[in-house]
């Protein structure tokens, strides 16, 4: 009875909400800070270091923990991990595509991982959505997608240091550039980190951050390298 009651359940509705990604493409897990807007509204502003901090090590632990995984990329409350299941034909996908499963786990471990390196009080959770993405140049925009996204979202940080929300209302990025020159400060010279975002990746054996990215679009070549090739 136990097992015919559970074949009913598992069949009838818990396969069907079953979605798989594709084999052979790459994959993007982007896990993100819920309502960080609340949960920092006590922390250092434009920028805080030790969220940052956090952020890097709960990222540098799951993408230890993803099979496949290539490098990731952070900025804001977020980090985003490039997974592939190339050059492996036996190999499988992580959680063989499973789409609930890798956004479950991957949202658990970070945000676990996250509290482990983040002593100040509060309760932090994170989201978590995994999707594929067959064409390579797609990628690498992507990547180029969440940097512009640190750029934006850093002078705006800054902009919002010294200037009120009413008073930067309808403002462009070259008018707040001239705002907070006005109060004799320069995003130019802010920490790369803080402009351009961090990246997790393998130096020899181990994940290591990286402070120091370069502008993507920049330095094609730096994506071109990181971004596995597609399997022929
Ligand atoms: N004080 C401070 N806040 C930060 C820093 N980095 C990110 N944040 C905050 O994190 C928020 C991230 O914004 P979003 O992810 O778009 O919005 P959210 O409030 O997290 O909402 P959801 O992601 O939709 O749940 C920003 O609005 C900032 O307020 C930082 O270095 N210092
Ligand atoms: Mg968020």
């Amino acid at each position: 009875m136990n097992d015919e009651l559970g074949n009913r359940i598992k069949t009838y509705y818990e396969e069907p909400a079953r979605v798989l990604l594709p084999r052979k493409s790459w994959v993007v897990i982007r896990v993100d800070g819920k309502n960080f807007h609340t949960f920092t509204r006590t922390l250092e502003r434009p920028y805080c270091r030790p969220l940052a901090e956090a952020l890097d090590r709960a990222a540098e632990y799951l993408a230890g923990e993803i099979a496949g995984c290539a490098f990731a990329y952070g900025q804001s409350d977020e980090y985003s991990f490039l997974l592939s299941d190339f050059g492996r034909d036996d190999s499988r996908l992580w959680f063989d595509g499973s789409v609930q499963k890798i956004a479950s786990v991957s949202a658990s471990l970070f945000t676990a991982a996250f509290h482990r390196h983040y002593a100040e009080p509060g309760f932090a959770a994170f989201d978590a959505r995994v999707f594929a993405i067959p064409h390579r140049p797609d990628v690498i925009r992507y990547f180029e997608w969440r940097q512009a996204d640190a750029a934006r979202n850093s002078l705006n940080m800054l902009a919002s240091h010294y200037y009120s929300h009413e008073a930067l209302l309808g403002k462009s990025a070259s008018e707040k550039h001239d705002l907070i020159h006005a109060k004799g400060d320069n995003w130019a010279r802010w920490p790369a980190d803080f402009k351009r975002g961090r990246m997790v990746r393998r130096v020899a054996d181990r994940w290591a951050i990286d402070n120091e990215i370069p502008v993507f679009p920049r330095n094609p070549e730096f994506l071109q390298e990181l971004v596995p090739p597609p399997e022929t």
